[in-house]
């Protein structure tokens, strides 16, 4: 996911081609269309990731490297428990903009741990290794590539020291509820007792600060949107006209989710491979939930997948937090 999460898709699964087209095909012969915002990140949708993470009203990158620059002490204080070794993983690290302060923190500190960072992507891993040879030339980095589970659990196998888990950048709000709860059962259930996790979450503010993340005034969230259509041309051979779409975020503060939706301005057809897609004047797709929370729902989250809070940790302005929890 890019800069930091940005690079590496909230949700890893296998993208092979015809995973994504099975996928594509089955949200858009639904009744409510819908498209899995996972696939957001090709070539293109991360470097627009990157430039959505530097855009003024995009406050969610800065709220966590403000904890990550300004709480490193906090977050070390819990994680270096009893000052027993420990494996540091991070769910797509990407290029660490955020980590890379609490690892030196934990080297200052002379924490006894290793930093696995585990991404879908090779290249990302080769240049945070390098990366990290000229920055912290002292850090044992063990590079994982592939599914955030499945490197869990070999990570498990590898080495009996016990695991903190980072999972950055808000990305569990990418995800619906019951793929949210999923998630963290999922992770619990590949962790031992005293393990630990510290997961970053956007907390529910003024619906204006909100929306206005979603809805940049230069409209590059749009074109994040948009984009996977125009991977769906390329990749499916489809026709979609872009021109015919239209970016529409909404946020309901009473339940915290921001959800982005592409409006279809005219009835249409639209083509992919064999298969035709009707759309009628204004009809929706579905494309992204950036659920925002409340202290209470993440910590029903965190009871009902198995964990137990030992800290929140918030930036500057409480807009953010990351919850650090154990198995
Ligand atoms: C990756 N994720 C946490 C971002 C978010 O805020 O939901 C993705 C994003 N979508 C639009 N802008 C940013």
């Amino acid at each position: 996911m890019k800069s930091e999460n940005a690079v590496n898709p909230p949700d890893q699964i296998n993208q092979n081609s015809s995973t994504f087209r099975t996928d594509i095909l089955r949200g858009l012969n639904q009744k409510n269309k819908k498209l899995p915002s996972k696939y957001f990140y090709d070539k293109i949708g991360d470097r627009l990731f990157q430039t959505i993470m530097k855009m003024p009203e995009y406050y969610l990158t800065n709220c966590e490297l403000d904890i990550f620059k300004n709480k490193t002490s906090e977050i070390a204080e819990v994680i270096m428990h009893n000052h027993t070794p420990f494996d540091l993983i991070e769910l797509g690290a990407g290029d660490a903009t955020k980590s890379v302060y609490l690892l030196q923190h934990l080297l200052e500190k002379n924490a006894a741990f290793s930093y696995l960072p585990i991404d879908i992507s090779e290249n990302i891993l080769s240049e945070l290794v390098q990366q990290m040879e000229t920055k912290l030339p002292q850090l044992s980095v063990v590079p994982m590539e592939g599914d955030y589970f499945e490197m869990l659990e070999q990570a498990t196998k590898q080495s009996e020291n016990r695991k903190v888990v980072l999972f950055l950048g808000g990305n569990i709000g990418n995800m619906e509820a019951d793929e949210a709860l999923l998630f963290c059962k999922t992770l619990h259930s590949k962790l031992h007792p005293g393990d630990m996790v510290l997961m970053g979450f956007d907390l529910k503010k003024n619906p204006h600060t909100i929306l206005a993340a979603y809805n940049d005034s230069e409209g590059i969230t749009a074109a994040f949107n948009v984009n996977l259509l125009n991977r769906i041309n390329r990749e499916l051979h489809a026709d979609f006209k872009i021109e015919n779409f239209q970016h529409y975020p909404v946020y309901d503060p009473v339940s915290g989710a921001c959800r982005s939706y592409l409006v279809s301005i005219c009835k249409q057809k639209v083509t992919i491979d064999d298969e035709v897609i009707d759309f009628e004047a204004n009809e929706l797709i579905d494309m992204e939930i950036s659920q925002k929370f409340t202290i209470e729902q993440i910590h029903h989250l965190m009871n009902r997948a198995g964990f137990q809070s030992l800290k929140n940790i918030s930036d500057s302005k409480k807009w953010f937090i990351d919850a650090i929890w154990m198995a």
